[in-house]
């Protein structure tokens, strides 16, 4: 295929050979699904890990997405991670045996991979962020994925309606192929008129944050946000961050945004989620291109946060004390 500029980072067909293995090893808890395509034709795929995951129990879902944004590779890195976490920890380890077994996790490891590609495809990175989508009457290329989510799209000055902006969203809600894949997943879980995924993680870089919903507003009390249903959002994100080090936030604290994965998983779904902004804490720290020297570091650093929200996964009110 083609050399990265830090050939550490894993390219998009290693990352499809990585998934073969950790599936071809681990057949009884590992699985992979095709849910779609890119805009530029690509499979994008799904891992499900989860003790007889062939079978679709009733339990608990979890769902993990990785570079909406293609410079962001280090969360690709993040799902590599968590894959053989799960199945490397399966048997070994109790904690990570009983969630595995307690839960069904969904790691959607690359859901923008024609950016990914184009971004690690020259002798330097390119810096890329949107998708690779074409802009009718513009020679700008690209849609910011994680500003075509179809709740409050393009409401509150959080994207920009310009294709040659970083943040353009679009047309329209969902008119990005990788983002219409990805909810078409999300609602494909609604089991009897019930979303089994009850909590999630959207992986970005980079800060060192953990963001909760709202992004369209700065109320933390508003239509569809309840006082209960937001301290759940603050208390699980002040724990997970207790153990990672990230500082917690609602995501409009950050900046507004529209159009996030973050509000609609909210608002449309009424899935608990948040966003994690990964290494490093500042531009000083490599930015968005950290070397690949700082992987393992920074994705072992996520461990005991990502396993705090699937204990959390079965109620995650009980983190207030909440029954429901
Ligand atoms: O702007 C973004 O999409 C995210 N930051 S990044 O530097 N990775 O591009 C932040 C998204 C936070 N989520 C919401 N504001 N809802
Ligand atoms: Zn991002």
């Amino acid at each position: 295929t083609y050399a990265s500029p830090d050939p550490g980072y894993t390219t998009y067909p290693e990352l499809l050979e990585i998934i073969d293995e950790v599936v071809e090893n681990n057949p009884d808890i590992a699985a992979q699904e095709v849910y779609g395509s890119s805009y530029e034709g690509q499979d994008l795929v799904a891992i499900k890990i989860s003790g007889d995951v062939s079978t679709d129990q009733d339990l608990p879902e979890v769902l993990f997405t990785h570079s909406q944004h293609a410079r962001e590779h280090l969360t690709v890195e993040m799902a590599i991670y968590l894959m053989r976490l799960f199945t490397e920890g399966y048997g070994e380890d109790p904690r990570i045996t009983e969630l595995v077994d307690g839960r069904e996790i969904w790691i959607l490891p690359n859901v923008n991979p024609d950016g990914s590609e184009y971004d690690m495809a020259g002798d330097t990175w390119r810096d890329w962020r949107k998708n690779r989508q074409p802009n009718e009457g513009s020679s700008s290329v690209g849609t910011d994925l994680n500003r075509n989510w179809a709740y409050n799209w393009g409401c509150c000055g959080g994207a920009s309606d310009n294709p040659d902006s970083i943040t353009y969203r679009g047309p329209e809600a969902e008119s990005a192929p990788e983002v219409r894949a990805v909810a078409d997943f999300v609602r494909g879980r609604v089991v009897d008129g019930e979303q089994q995924i009850t909590t999630a993680i959207d992986f970005h870089t980079f800060s060192e944050l953990i963001l909760w919903p709202f992004g369209y507003t700065y109320d933390e009390v508003t239509d569809g946000m309840t006082r209960e249903e937001y301290d759940t959002h603050r208390a699980l994100g002040e724990y997970m961050a207790e153990a990672n080090g990230y500082t917690p936030q609602q995501s409009s604290d950050l900046y507004v945004t529209d159009g996030s994965i973050n509000d609609w998983l909210w608002a449309d779904q009424n899935i608990v989620n948040f966003t994690y902004e990964m290494y490093p804490k500042s531009l000083s720290d490599g930015g968005f291109y950290p070397p690949s020297s700082v992987i393992e570091r920074e994705t072992s650093r996520n461990e005991e946060a990502v396993l705090r929200l699937l204990d959390y996964a079965d109620c995650p009110y009980r983190i207030i004390g909440e029954e429901a």
